[in-house]
Parts: C-alpha cells; sequence; structure tokens
C-alpha cells in the first residue's frame, strides 16, 4: 500500500508513541522474531516495540485510532482488531482496517509497513492479534480498553446502591486492567502447522498456560494425572488409555483422529508427549483493599484451551461480556473461551494477605494449569495458604464454588434482533480427509487463500462456495450444526459488528429457519434477553451432533471473516468469508488500492 509516511518517522522512533490530539490516538507497533524464555521455555516469537504481550491501547470511547505497524520479522503479518466495528470518520467504514489476508488487504511483507484506522465506537475490553497464519500463537496479542463514555449507563447498581459502593466501582472501572490469558507452545506456529501436515494430527496440545505472558510447566505425577480423570469423568473419552504426560488426550483420541490417515512418529517430541518442567517467575497483582474493589477484563488469546478463572476465596461479578455490559452475575469461577472478554469487577473484602488466583483449562483435551497471586497491600496478612474454589483440572473444588452461568446472562440493557430474516445459512462443521483439516463452508477455507487477491478488491480471488453475499440494512441467520461428537467447543468468532446468540441445542437442526423451527422446539431459543458478542462457542457434543443458531444485522460494507478461535481450526480451514452490504461498498481510498502492476 502506498501510504504517505510525513511525519511518521517521527512516530516510529519512540517506543510506544502514544498523545491524544483532537481524540485522535497514534500508535506505532514494529514488530520483531527474536528468541525470548517465556513459561521458561526459550524460543523464537514476535515481539511488539520489544514486548510480550503487546502494549495496551487505551483509549476512550469516540476516539480515531491511527495504528502504524512496522513488519521487521522475517515473514509477512497482519493485525485485526477484535472486534473494533471498523467505522471511520464521518460513519464511512473502513473495511481495509480489519486485518484479515485474503479478504480485506494483502499480508504486510518482511521489511513492510501498513496503517490501520478505524474509530473507536463502542466502548469496553477488546483486543488485537495477528491474524496471518497461525502467527497468534507465536505472542502477537495485546489488550485495548476503550473508555465508555460518561453518557453510557453502568449495571453497577445491580451490584450495590450504597453510594460509598457505586463510588467505588466507577473508580474501579476507570481503573480496570486487563488479565490475558494465554496458552503456550514449545514450537512456532509454523513448526507445528508442518508437523499437522506431517502427521495428520490436529495439535490440540499445548505446554503451558500464560497470565499476562507468565507462567510455567508443571508436570504431574501419572497418579496425579489418574485421579484428575476420574475428577473430570474423562475417562469415557480415553476408554483404556491414558492422559499424556502433558495432560493431553492421546494424539489417536483428539477430534476423532482415529478416522483419518495419520503418521503419529512425525510429529515432534515435546507436542503431544515429553513433559519438561520449568522455573519461571508468576504474575502478581498488587491489589488496594481501601479501594474496595478492583476491575480485571479477563482476555482469552489462547490458540487452543478454554479456560477457568477464580480468585481464592473471593466472589467475583462478570458486569461485562465482549466489551458490552450485562447485568452483574456473581460467581467464584468463570470459563473464558477462546478470545472472548469478560469484565469482572472483584470486592477486596477479606482479610488483607496473599490469595492464588488460579486459571485451569476448561477444554476436555488437556488437563493444564497456571497460577498468579492478588496480594493485599496491608500490613496484616493472612498466614496461610488460600483456600481454592477450583482444582488444577478446572473444575469445582468444594460443594459451594458457583459456576458463572451463561444460560442466566441478560445483556444490559437488553437489546433484540429483528425477526425479519433475509437469509439462513446452514454451516457444518467438521472435518474433511485429515483431522487437522476442518471446514465451516461447503469446503474447506484452505490457508493458502490467505495469499490470493483480497475479496474486498477481487470477488474472483477464492471459490464462491467459500464467501456469502448479503445487503446491507438485512438480517442474517447462521445455523452452525456440529456434525460429529468428539469435537470441542468452537469459539465462533464473526467480524464486523457483533451478533445475538439466539438458540441451540443437542441433536440435529432439522428445519428451515428459527422462525419455523421455534413452533417445534421454543425452549431451545432465546429472542428475549440474547446475549451480544462477538465469540460465541458451540455446544459440546457429547453424545450426539449440536447446534447453535446467531442473528446479525448487515450494517457495515465490506468483506469480513467468520471463522473457528481454536488457531488450529482456522489453520485447517474452518472458516467463511462474508461479503456485507454488496449494494453499498465504499469506494477504496486510493493509498489501501493493491500496487498497479497487480490491479491492472
Ligand atoms: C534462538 O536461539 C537458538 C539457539 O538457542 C538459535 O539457534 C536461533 O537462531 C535463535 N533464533 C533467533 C530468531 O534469534
Ligand atoms: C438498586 O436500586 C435499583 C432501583 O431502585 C434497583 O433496581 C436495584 O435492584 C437496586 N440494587 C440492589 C443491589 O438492590
Ligand atoms: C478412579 O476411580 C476408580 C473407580 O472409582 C477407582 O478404582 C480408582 O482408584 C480411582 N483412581 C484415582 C487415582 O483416584
Ligand atoms: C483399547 O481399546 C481398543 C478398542 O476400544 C482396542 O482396539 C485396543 O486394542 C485396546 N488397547 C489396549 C492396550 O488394550
Ligand atoms: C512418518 O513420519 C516419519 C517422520 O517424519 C517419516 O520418517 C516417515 O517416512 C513417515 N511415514 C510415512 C508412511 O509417511
Ligand atoms: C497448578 O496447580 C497446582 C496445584 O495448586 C500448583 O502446585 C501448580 O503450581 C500449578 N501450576 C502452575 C504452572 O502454576
Ligand atoms: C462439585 O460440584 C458437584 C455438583 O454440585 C458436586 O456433586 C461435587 O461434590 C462438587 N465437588 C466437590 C469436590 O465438592
Ligand atoms: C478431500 O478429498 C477429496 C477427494 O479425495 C477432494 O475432492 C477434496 O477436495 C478434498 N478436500 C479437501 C478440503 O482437501
Ligand atoms: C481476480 O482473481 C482471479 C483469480 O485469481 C484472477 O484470475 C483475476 O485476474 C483477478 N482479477 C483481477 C482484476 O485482478
Ligand atoms: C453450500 O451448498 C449448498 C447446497 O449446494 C448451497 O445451498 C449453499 O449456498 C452453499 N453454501 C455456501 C456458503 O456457498
Ligand atoms: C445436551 O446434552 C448434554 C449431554 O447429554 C447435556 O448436558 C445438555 O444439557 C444438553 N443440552 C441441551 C440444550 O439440551
Ligand atoms: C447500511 O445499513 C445501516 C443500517 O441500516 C446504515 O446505518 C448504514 O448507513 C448503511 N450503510 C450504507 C453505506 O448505506
Ligand atoms: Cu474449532
Amino acid at each position: 500500500m502506498k501510504i504517505s509516511l510525513g511525519s511518521w518517522f517521527l512516530v516510529v522512533a519512540l517506543c510506544l508513541a502514544q498523545w491524544a490530539s483532537a481524540a485522535t490516538k497514534n500508535f506505532a507497533i514494529t514488530l520483531t522474531w527474536e528468541n525470548r524464555t517465556v513459561a521458561g521455555i526459550t524460543r523464537p516469537m514476535i515481539h511488539t516495540n520489544g514486548q510480550f504481550p503487546a502494549p495496551q491501547l487505551s483509549l476512550n470511547q469516540g476516539d480515531r485510532v491511527e495504528f502504524y505497524i512496522q513488519n521487521n520479522c522475517p515473514f509477512s503479518v497482519t493485525v485485526h482488531f477484535h472486534e473494533i466495528l471498523a467505522t471511520g470518520i464521518e460513519q464511512r467504514g473502513t473495511p481495509w482496517s480489519d486485518g484479515t489476508p485474503g479478504v480485506s488487504q494483502r499480508p504486510i511483507e518482511q521489511g513492510g509497513s501498513f496503517l490501520y484506522q478505524w474509530n473507536a465506537d463502542q466502548y469496553g475490553a477488546y483486543f488485537y492479534h495477528a491474524h496471518h497464519r497461525g502467527q497468534i500463537d507465536d505472542g502477537f496479542y495485546g489488550p485495548i480498553y476503550i473508555t465508555p463514555a460518561s453518557s453510557v449507563e453502568r449495571p453497577f447498581d445491580l451490584i450495590s446502591n450504597s453510594s460509598t459502593d457505586l463510588k467505588a466501582m466507577m473508580e474501579a472501572e476507570k481503573n480496570t486492567s486487563p488479565i490475558m490469558l494465554s496458552d503456550w507452545k514449545r514450537y512456532t506456529s509454523e513448526q507445528i502447522w508442518s508437523s499437522e501436515e506431517a502427521s495428520g494430527v490436529d495439535a490440540l496440545c499445548v505446554n503451558a498456560l500464560l497470565i499476562n505472558g507468565l507462567g510455567s510447566v508443571n508436570c504431574f505425577s501419572q497418579a496425579e494425572l489418574a485421579a484428575f480423570v476420574n475428577e473430570t469423568g474423562l475417562q469415557s473419552f480415553l476408554g483404556n488409555e491414558t492422559l499424556t504426560d502433558l495432560g493431553c488426550l492421546p494424539p489417536d483420541l483428539v477430534a476423532a483422529q482415529g478416522a483419518f490417515p495419520h503418521n503419529y512418529s512425525a510429529l515432534l517430541p515435546g507436542m503431544f508427549y515429553g513433559c519438561v518442567p520449568t522455573e519461571a517467575s508468576h504474575a502478581l497483582f498488587n491489589v488496594n483493599p481501601a479501594a474496595q474493589y478492583v476491575s480485571w477484563d479477563l482476555t482469552s488469546s489462547a490458540g487452543v484451551l478454554e479456560m477457568i478463572f477464580s480468585v481464592d476465596e473471593h466472589e467475583v461479578y462478570v458486569y461485562a461480556i465482549d466489551g458490552r455490559y450485562i447485568e452483574p452475575q456473581v460467581a467464584d469461577a468463570v470459563i473464558v473461551p477462546n478470545a472472548n472478554r469478560y469484565s469482572v469487577m472483584v470486592p477486596l473484602n477479606k482479610p488483607a494477605g496473599d490469595y492464588t488466583i488460579r486459571v485451569a483449562s476448561a477444554s476436555a483435551n488437556q488437563v493444564v494449569n497456571v497460577t498468579a497471586t492478588m496480594h493485599y497491600e496491608a500490613a496484616n496478612k493472612l498466614n496461610r495458604p488460600s483456600n481454592p474454589w477450583i482444582t488444577p483440572a478446572g473444575i469445582n473444588a468444594t460443594e459451594e464454588t458457583i459456576l458463572f452461568d451463561e444460560s442466566h446472562v441478560v445483556p444490559f440493557p437488553v437489546v433484540v434482533p429483528s425477526t425479519d430474516v433475509a437469509a439462513t445459512y446452514f454451516l457444518d462443521i467438521g472435518q474433511t480427509n485429515a483431522s487437522y483439516v476442518w471446514k465451516l463452508a461447503n469446503q474447506s477455507f484452505n490457508i493458502e487463500y490467505e495469499e490470493s487477491q483480497p475479496l474486498l478488491f477481487n470477488e474472483s480471488s477464492i471459490p464462491s462456495d467459500l464467501y456469502i453475499r448479503t445487503k446491507n440494512n438485512t438480517w442474517i441467520d447462521f445455523i452452525l450444526q456440529v456434525t460429529t461428537v468428539g469435537q470441542p467447543r468452537h469459539p465462533i468468532h464473526k467480524h464486523s459488528n457483533k451478533h445475538f446468540v439466539i438458540g441451540q441445542g443437542n441433536g440435529t437442526f432439522n428445519y428451515s429457519s428459527v422462525a419455523e423451527a421455534m413452533q417445534f422446539i421454543p425452549d431451545s431459543f432465546n429472542l428475549k434477553t440474547p446475549q451480544y458478542r462477538d465469540t460465541s462457542p458451540t455446544p459440546l457434543p457429547v453424545n450426539e451432533p449440536t447446534w447453535l443458531a446467531i442473528r446479525y444485522q448487515v450494517v457495515n460494507p465490506g468483506a469480513f471473516f467468520m471463522h473457528c478461535h481454536i488457531q488450529m481450526h482456522q489453520s485447517g480451514g474452518m472458516a467463511l468469508a462474508i461479503l456485507d452490504g454488496v449494494d453499498h461498498w465504499p469506494i477504496i481510498p486510493l493509498e489501501y488500492r493493491l500496487d498497479e502492476a497487480e490491479a491492472s
């Protein structure tokens, strides 16, 4: 792309340049590929201005963002702002700043640069991350927080009406900070991908979990693993087999692998077997009990696992999901699927001291955990270890543990979708030809299409059954059908605007539309208080297939993407392109057009 650099040279020289001028915030990011030791494992990875995780983008609602990226990695990259509705000045869309290769832009080549521009129209917790190939697993992710405008109504009076509490919660929200949850592998994303191709195996096994980039490798004994299998009921998956020493389902059991060709000797040591313990420092969160509350934005950038989060002996009030308020719900433990954000308000009402923050895999395919410490800054201390709500296997450690209940979420305020639906798409999720090759559309979205001319510029660049076309200001339904048992929950993420989660169930969806299904199985739907989010997990197919129904309004003309946020599944092709509002596509500014040589 042709960007006139001008003043940008100055910006690039700074570490993370950020200043407010007429509500425009400029960020300059340089990516490098260097060795770093994370969770005690040294490997090459993506550094963002020398950092990992990438620095936070702090914004105010209404800010205009200019994000300049200089790619000094030895490969091409893109970045996606998850999930900022990419609108620009005067509400014109900026779909060329969505960051999806093959859909909205060309990958940014080695040595190249790109300027992303968008408006922070929404409020709350978001994040930005690599969107080329498997690079999110190489450490390119960082938090975004958009302070809500003062006119946005907060839900905190549903927690307490005491004026001191309300003041304290407003203050805690003002000082909210991210807790990035991620998983970590000892191999690079390209090593993992090559091994998947050579072995035929879906690489759903990690080496460590991280909290704000910190953690270590902990190896459980066979006896501990056997006890976790009992606790979690994993025996029914395992049959006569056992978990690997990394706590993983063995490769032949991963997502029905056994039904596809495979060569287990092409797996790398440490991918499924070969746990090597490490020592490394864990995250520390200093909190001030005088503040009464602390607010955290739990943000998962995990490539594989869903995680469960808890703070020993403390309740949390979940008050926002995916950057949008809900009626606060109290819980002791919260499951955070890949790519979701759960904002929690934590009352600091226990004796001062150190309390363990526990994060563990909530996915059936691996038992793995990590801890951090919440430290109350006060003189008198708790003189004993704190008591857990959850076990290292990610399940309740006590009878009293209350798990956050998704089925009781009520958005704040409630917004309901239209029932005037222009089109319903039935999307079957399953494997094709190999256990690591997946589809969401009629065929697998081959990773090589990321190198195609982007659909925003050329609708003929990829097969037409890998995308749908919609008209602006219409309502669209997707029925996501998980066709086979043994698949994990797929966190399905739709780019551009949020979607309503209107229904889910077990079995096969044998209806031609949601309206028809509602006549027969009304209890499977919620059109009165549906969740409104950007990433929604499909229900776990335990004994039979499952389905998820989501609905959205086309408001933002441009070429977007919908895909599983398990990175191996996205790389494996579980994706569909969405050409939204084709009747109102914007004119692409000259500087974002493809090179002349290409466009002719
Ligand atoms: C990382 O370190 C290894 C040896 O520990 C070395 O072989 C490799 O070249 C280094 N990679 C980078 C990108 O510096
Ligand atoms: C606070 O007052 C509002 C308005 O009367 C009410 O709806 C809400 O339930 C109250 N909150 C609590 C925690 O009692
Ligand atoms: C697991 O459960 C089985 C059957 O209840 C029991 O025989 C076995 O001792 C348990 N193993 C562990 C490690 O708790
Ligand atoms: C485990 O069970 C499978 C069938 O469920 C069988 O094919 C296999 O031989 C058994 N393995 C062992 C070690 O018993
Ligand atoms: C299986 O993988 C190993 C290790 O990469 C390789 O040497 C072997 O040739 C492969 N076997 C087949 C049948 O492809
Ligand atoms: C997992 O939990 C166990 C038990 O609390 C703890 O000993 C271990 O350190 C945790 N693992 C990590 C990596 O923090
Ligand atoms: C976890 O919760 C279940 C269901 O409430 C309960 O039956 C079980 O006893 C609890 N586990 C522990 C260790 O208390
Ligand atoms: C799967 O294999 C069939 C025939 O063997 C082929 O037609 C199809 O294109 C393959 N699908 C993918 C996603 O590779
Ligand atoms: C669009 O992509 C197709 C398929 O790659 C190619 O044949 C065609 O020339 C492209 N069109 C333009 C205008 O570049
Ligand atoms: C998939 O195939 C079905 C049947 O041919 C068709 O109706 C549907 O539009 C196709 N889906 C996509 C996304 O192209
Ligand atoms: C689907 O089946 C699972 C496992 O049997 C069950 O736990 C779950 O409640 C069922 N879901 C619905 C919506 O009926
Ligand atoms: C698309 O539709 C939305 C919703 O009605 C509207 O706000 C927007 O202005 C439309 N965009 C264009 C470019 O017409
Ligand atoms: Cu998936």
